[in-house]
């Protein structure tokens, strides 16, 4: 079934200039780039892009990663969008992550991993809402 997922490239990529390379892969994987904008995270979207994770140990760390730089945004479809996208993006830790996905290529250590992909359709639709509230 044809379905739509958020990606996000996070502070650590975009400030190496990683964002194209990032944009290729997903397209040669038959993603179809529907919306697509560069934002900063406030304190408020990073309570509530990441409220499961709120109160939990590494919160700090994690919100003022994502609060430290430009942040790419992509709304993508294509058959099975979110579980294809997990895989070409691969494990939370990239020491772990499989060889050629994204955070295995530009992911730098379990926080500052290059990518976030949605985990559900349930994830996705509540993400892209917030992302892209248009
Ligand atoms: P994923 O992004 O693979 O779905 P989640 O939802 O478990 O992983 O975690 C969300 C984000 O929180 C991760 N992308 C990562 O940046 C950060 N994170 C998760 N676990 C840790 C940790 N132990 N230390 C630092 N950051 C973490």
């Amino acid at each position: 079934m044809k379905q739509n997922t958020l990606l996000l490239i996070k502070p650590n990529a975009t400030k190496k200039h990683q964002i194209g390379e990032i944009l290729q892969m997903i397209e040669e994987n038959g993603f179809v780039i529907e919306k697509l904008k560069m934002f900063e995270m406030d304190n408020a979207l990073a309570d509530t892009f990441y409220v499961e994770h709120l109160g939990k140990g590494f919160y700090h760390e994690l919100s003022e990663f994502m609060r430290s730089g430009k942040i790419v945004g992509a709304m993508l479809s294509r058959e099975d969008a979110v579980l294809k996208l997990r895989e070409l993006v691969g494990n939370t830790d990239c020491a772990k992550a499989a060889l050629g996905t994204i955070r295995s290529i530009y992911g730098e250590s379990i926080g500052e991993n290059a990518v976030h992909a949605s985990d559900s359709i349930e994830s996705a639709k509540r993400e892209i809402g917030l992302i892209f509230p248009e």
